[in-house]
């Protein structure tokens, strides 16, 4: 990624003509993977993935890989799950939980961290499209795999790290699996309905931190109402499936606690 600018602690002139003034009540922060990267978090397209920089994520994270090597699977969840647990939130994280504090903004989230939990949004309060590394469930009878704790996958020499998916204690049939959504999976049609409804009613949608390219998550960009404010925080622009009315090229940690404040206070 190309050196981060040094940062301007203003909004761009062409945003804060945008935001001048204007009290939102009904804020969605629609969140990517570059939402975590400030918090040491691979994106999913880019970034620092250590052991794992030889494989490619999207082939990863499908049920085919799963049919074909658990272990190889497991270890890689094993893996993000434990860099997540050595993450912490950053200011940006904790400027959306204020923002859902004084607004009740709907927090949509296609990462599948805990990091807008643990900055402050109530977990009841965060929809993950893409579920979450912290709900594994077992892959025969969907049985919650609670309580696991962090492992370490198994490292050999040359090899592929490997961690075997522990059993199901209640059909002892399966195993446990990530409970994330993989490419070629439905989204929970619960979380979907709700934040296509959230969209659908803002009035105004804060892109933050996504290339826009994984679809259905992607389209809800293109579901805000006629009359609804979109923006978008990203270093890189990301693709659009709907109308971008202003853009701030800043990070998330860097972006959010000024940006929030104003949508806040409209200061
Ligand atoms: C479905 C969980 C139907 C797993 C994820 C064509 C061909 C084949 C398939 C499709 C196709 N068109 C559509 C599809 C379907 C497919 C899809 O969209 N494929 C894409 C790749 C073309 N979608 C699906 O399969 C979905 N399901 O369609 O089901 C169906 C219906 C009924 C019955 C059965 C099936 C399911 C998609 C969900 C996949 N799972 N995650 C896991 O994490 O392991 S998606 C994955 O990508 C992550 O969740 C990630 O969040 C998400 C999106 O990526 P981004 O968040 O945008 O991250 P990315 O790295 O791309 O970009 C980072 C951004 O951050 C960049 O813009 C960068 O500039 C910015 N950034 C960097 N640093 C910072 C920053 N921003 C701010 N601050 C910084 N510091």
């Amino acid at each position: 990624m190309p050196a981060v600018p040094p940062f301007t602690p203003q909004l761009p002139e062409a945003l804060q003509a945008l935001l001048a003034g204007r009290r939102f009540q009904r804020i969605v922060v629609f969140s990517g993977a570059g939402m975590s990267a400030d918090s040491g978090i691979a994106t999913f397209r880019s970034g620092e993935r250590g052991l794992w920089t030889a494989f490619d994520p999207q082939q990863l994270a499908t049920p085919e890989a799963w049919q074909r090597d658990r272990e190889l699977v497991w270890a890689w969840y094993e893996w993000r799950r434990g860099q997540v647990m050595a993450a912490a939130p950053h200011a940006g994280h904790r400027a959306v939980a204020a923002l859902w504090h004084a607004t009740g903004a709907s927090i949509v989230t296609q990462n599948v961290d805990d990091l807008h939990e643990r900055a402050g949004v109530p977990e009841t309060a965060v929809l993950h499209l893409h579920g979450s590394l912290f709900a594994p469930r077992c892959d025969r009878c969907g049985a919650a795999q609670r309580g696991l704790p962090p492992a370490v996958p198994v490292l050999v020499e040359g090899q592929p790290p490997r961690l075997a998916p522990p059993l199901c204690p209640v059909c002892r049939r399966g195993c446990a699996r990530p409970g994330v959504v993989w490419f070629g999976e439905a989204l929970d049609p619960l979380v979907w309905e709700a934040a296509r409804r959230a969209v659908g009613d803002c009035d105004l949608l804060l892109v933050v931190g996504t290339s826009g390219v994984v679809y259905p998550a992607a389209g809800l960009i293109g579901c805000v109402p006629a009359e609804a404010v979109v923006v978008e925080l990203n270093p890189q622009p990301g693709a659009s499936a709907g109308r971008i009315d202003g853009r701030w090229e800043e990070t998330a940690a860097r972006g959010l606690p000024l940006l929030c404040a104003v949508l806040r206070d409209g200061s």
